[in-house]
């Protein structure tokens, strides 16, 4: 199988569309060719900075604009970071990903704050990820250096149904920020969230995007729509198992070598809609009971899920990449 960056919008919906036992095991079967199917990758979330957003995002639970039960919170301590990613360790977690609920990255104190905290995840010798809003390249460059391993910054939808979820910045904002990690040699981490009434056209187009990226982001989120109360998207229905399988299946069929991660939404799936996902070609998951702000499932029933499924917790870097040596300063 080729790794192809030249996918037509009508290839990927002709994929996306087929019978769903055969895109089932046509993602399958490329999942077997790039990835071990019983090894799944556990990661652990972290909202560093929670709450306060100056952003319109209407799924958002962390926007200041809509009155939800989230507390804001200023960004962490270090010391209380590295406890949690200690913590996330010793549970199994060989990803720690930090989000903030920022519009942008600032040049301030806060931000080299940030950086020590990647300094010190790097060296517990786990990949650590980071979400923290758009990024200039010398940003970019500066997390690379204190060995920042991947970027999450995610299209979440088609570009033509973005202004109905976000009016304060742009896709080309997005797409800008995307490249800027890219450049600076960081991981990129990019996907998006379905259940938020967008159309198949929509979920379709954003999988166009990624999929012709020059180069695949190396990790793509899928997410189903956590509706909290006080957001535009409060009322927004559940979205059903084969949407979410559809969505993995085509991500694993045209990114073959990403991760293709089961992010927001497990709480509201049982063991069988899961190991569909898996099937599909899911092979990550956040562990713990708590995404950033929302619930996820508790330690207990991912343990069961790991066990009923004879799946095994996937080892850091796997990649090839070895985690970047602290104060390595990258080629640019
Ligand atoms: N502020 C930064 C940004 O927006 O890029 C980083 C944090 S933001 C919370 C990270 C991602 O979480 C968003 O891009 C969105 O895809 C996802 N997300 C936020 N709220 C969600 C919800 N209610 N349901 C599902 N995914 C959600
Ligand atoms: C992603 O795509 N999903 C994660 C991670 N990237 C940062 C976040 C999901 C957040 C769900 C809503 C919340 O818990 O606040
Ligand atoms: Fe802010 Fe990120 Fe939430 Fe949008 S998704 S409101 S940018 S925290």
């Amino acid at each position: 199988m080729q790794i192809r960056n030249n996918w037509t919008r009508e290839e990927i919906s002709h994929i996306y569309h087929s019978p769903i036992l055969d895109l089932i095991y046509q993602a399958a079967s490329a999942h077997r060719q790039f990835h071990d199917p019983q090894e799944v990758q556990v990661c652990t979330l972290l909202s560093v900075k929670t709450g306060g957003c100056p952003e319109d995002c209407a799924y958002c639970p962390q926007a200041a604009r809509y009155h939800t039960n989230v507390k804001v919170h200023k960004l962490m301590e270090v010391e209380e970071v590295l406890t949690a990613a200690r913590n996330a360790k010793e549970g199994g977690s060989t990803r720690f990903c930090m989000g903030a609920a920022w519009r942008e990255v600032r040049d301030n104190r806060d931000f080299d704050k940030v950086l020590d905290m990647v300094k010190g995840v790097n060296q517990l010798g786990m990949e650590v990820c980071c979400t923290l809003g758009m990024l200039t390249e010398e940003q970019a460059f500066k997390l690379k250096t204190a060995g920042l391993y991947a970027y999450n910054h995610n299209l979440d939808t088609s570009e033509e149904f973005y202004d109905e979820i976000i009016t304060t910045r742009t896709y080309d904002d997005r797409l800008d920020t995307l490249n800027h990690v890219r450049k600076s040699g960081i991981s990129v981490c990019s996907g998006g969230i379905i259940g938020m009434g967008e159309s198949e056209d929509d979920r379709i187009g954003m999988l166009h995007v990624l999929a012709n990226l020059p180069e695949h982001p190396e990790s793509v989120p899928v997410n189903a729509l956590v509706p909290v109360e006080g957001t535009p998207l409060e009322d927004q229905e559940r979205v059903s198992v084969w949407e979410m399988v559809r969505m993995i299946a085509t991500a694993r069929i045209i990114m073959p070598k990403a991760m293709v991660r089961l992010s927001a939404g497990r709480v509201r799936m049982n063991t069988e809609e899961q190991a569909l996902c898996f099937l599909a070609g899911a092979n990550s998951i956040f562990a713990g009971d708590k995404l950033l702000t929302t619930p996820n499932p508790e330690q207990d029933k991912d343990k069961e899920l790991f066990q009923v499924l004879n799946l095994r917790p996937r080892p850091s870097f796997k990649n090839g990449e070895a985690p970047v040596e602290f104060g390595q300063i990258p080629l640019r």
